[in-house]
């Protein structure tokens, strides 16, 4: 049993693990590279040890230090995250041969997952609907791939096993472009993952991406816990997540099944711990299993503000050996969260990095709202990791009062210094389409603009003089705040304690 837990990453991650551990009682050690020596995680844990230079392969991705440093600071478990070493079969098993606790599955689930082909043979094997595509496991040559296509069907996909986040993923929509695509994907994968290896998928157009969160400890208890709906993305991006999803909402039988399909699409690999089964949805809401994430995902919390379920302390929990505190009929859909990625990126530009020191940063606070991040003013923006600043969250009722209540803490955030995605989700708050729940995860690329941010461009010269007038009242109201300045060198401090002691 262990009470001193190494986290394995940085930013809003590790800060959110640290304060679990925090709440649990534990003892925390975190690691870090030349880039983040002042990052709010170094600053929230007990003990902080350097890792390498800012490049994540240079500090991050270290596993044999990073163990190295769990062993020499006499931490016992180690929580990976998202991204980095999580999901990397070897790391968990590293762990496992230190003598560590690895907060996360087994890896024989992480590399049973981890292939695409493999997790759909398994999961088809225990009952779970897939999209139509090759079958079994093995790896299939260019002519035994262009011989099943015709009967697969077109428009199709070729996708990469080793895959994830749309790489080496290509669109067919006729035999004869086939070898062609096979070739670029086979290319695209093996820079990428360092594998070839492809298999086909009937596409499914239109379709949403719907996520399942499941928790499964190690005595043979598993439970889902409902839906999040994450179609709002731009190339494999997700930008803003829901919980539950508009598609399903009300639809609780579907919720059901989905999640009863999650749960055995777990249980086929052995999984223990947190993770997430991710469905294509079509319009007829019929789902298919599209892969399996088995770490903590960046959108949990929208779960956690409906179901009331912490789930990082679930996650440390079922690494210690305890049984689930909660059974199936225990969790409850309360109300409706929304989260929003808040990025270093400048939406007027296509969304093009922004780094920097962020000279101010004003996060929205009061009822129902919930901020994520591990940036604070004068954190400077590097580009050596991804563009997150911060997760804000916002939880309501329905969902029309969590759409108010994300645009007023919209309106709330401010952050001097780099640009952020910030009116990119103000701009989205106003979609009517989004109002209406009504969106797939084409939505981003191909029917929205920010340009709608610019209706009724005649009127900005009123508007920038509307602006000024205010401008400068506020700073005619600001001086007058001010106490004069003293002649010669007297400082306001100095002129206030003569002023007090003339009081007495
Ligand atoms: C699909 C699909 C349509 N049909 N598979 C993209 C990333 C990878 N995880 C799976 N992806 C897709 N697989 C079939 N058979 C559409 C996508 C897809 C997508 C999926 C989830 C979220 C965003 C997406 C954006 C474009 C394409």
């Amino acid at each position: 049993m262990f009470s001193k837990v190494l986290i394995a990453n940085r930013g809003e991650i590790a800060v959110r693990i640290l304060r679990a551990c925090r709440e649990l009682g534990m003892q925390t050690v975190a690691v870090f590279s030349d880039a983040d020596r002042q990052a709010l995680h170094v600053r929230y844990a007990d003990e902080a040890y350097r890792l390498g230079a800012a490049p994540a392969r240079e500090s991050y991705l270290r596993g044999e230090r990073i163990i190295e440093i769990a062993l020499k600071s006499g931490a016992t478990a180690i929580h990976p995250g998202y991204g980095f070493l999580a999901e990397r079969t070897d790391f968990a098993q590293a762990c496992l041969d230190a003598g560590l606790a690895y907060i996360g599955p087994k890896p024989s689930a992480i590399a049973a997952m981890g292939d695409k082909a493999v997790a759909r043979a398994t999961v088809t094997r225990a009952g779970v609907p897939v999209v139509p595509g090759t079958e079994g496991e093995g790896s299939l040559r260019d002519e035994e791939l262009l011989e099943l296509a015709p009967g697969i069907g077109f428009p199709l996909l070729i996708k990469a096993t080793a895959g994830g986040g749309g790489k080496g993923m290509r669109e067919v929509r006729e035999l004869a472009e086939m070898p062609g695509l096979l070739h670029a994907a086979r290319r695209e994968a093996e820079s990428s993952f360092g594998d070839g290896n492809v298999y086909l998928e009937k596409l499914v157009e239109g379709a949403r991406h719907i996520e399942i969160q499941i928790l499964a400890d190690a005595h043979g208890n598993a439970i889902h816990l409902g839906e999040r709906e994450c179609s709002l993305q731009r190339r494999h991006q997700k930008l803003l997540e829901e919980c539950p999803s508009p598609f399903i909402n009300e639809d609780e039988d579907m919720r059901q099944r989905m999640g009863d399909v999650a749960v055995r699409a777990a249980q086929a690999v052995g999984y223990v711990n947190a993770g997430t089964i991710e469905f294509l949805v079509d319009k007829d809401k019929n789902f298919y299993f599209l892969e399996m994430n088995t770490r903590l995902q960046v959108e949990h919390p929208v779960t956690e503000m409906v179901t009331g379920v912490d789930i990082v302390k679930e996650q440390i929990r079922i690494a210690r050996g305890r049984q689930l505190r909660y059974a199936q009929e225990d969790v409850l859909i309360n109300g409706w969260a929304i989260e929003c990625r808040i990025n270093a990126e400048d939406p007027y530009n296509n969304f093009m990095p922004s780094t920097g020191q962020i000279d101010h940063i004003w996060p929205p606070t009061g009822p129902g709202v919930r901020v994520d991040t591990g940036v604070y003013p004068g954190f400077e923006i590097s580009p050596y990791y991804d563009s997150l600043i911060s997760k804000l969250i916002v939880w309501g009722e329905t969902r029309a009062e969590a759409i108010l209540r994300m645009r007023r803490a919209l309106e709330e955030y401010k952050i001097v210094g780099v640009h952020t995605n910030i009116p990119f989700h103000q701009t989205l708050m106003d979609s009517h389409r989004f109002m209406a729940g009504q969106y797939d995860t084409r939505f981003v690329e191909e029917r929205f603009s920010m340009s709608i941010a610019h209706e009724g461009k005649d009127n900005y010269p009123e508007i920038a003089a509307i602006l000024a007038t205010l401008v400068a009242h506020q700073q005619t109201q600001r001086a007058a705040h001010i106490i004069q300045r003293g002649e010669r060198d007297t400082s306001n401090w100095k002129w206030l304690s003569r002023w007090e002691r003339l009081q007495r």
